[in-house]
């Protein structure tokens, strides 16, 4: 099935900023849906269980130009 994993991302000010995390994240490899919220500062995405590694995320976030952010 399906999982949702939603992460924290810092550093996003204006709607390109969101525009441009969700390309990169539906990017990855196994990821079927992104959304970016700017109000919350939180990237939620979807993918089957098991086939994406939270690195991978934090990664792309980063190279978008991003912080990513633990939610614990
Ligand atoms: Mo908007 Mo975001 O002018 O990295 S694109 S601040």
């Amino acid at each position: 099935p399906e999982v949702t994993t939603t992460v924290g991302v810092d550093g996003m000010t204006c709607a390109s900023c969101v525009a441009r995390l969700e390309r990169a994240l539906v990017r990855i490899p196994g990821v079927t849906a992104a959304s970016v919220n700017l109000a919350t500062s939180r990237a939620e995405l979807r993918y089957p269980d098991g086939i994406v590694a939270l690195a991978d995320v934090e990664a792309a976030v980063r190279q978008a130009g991003f912080a990513p952010r633990n939610l614990g």
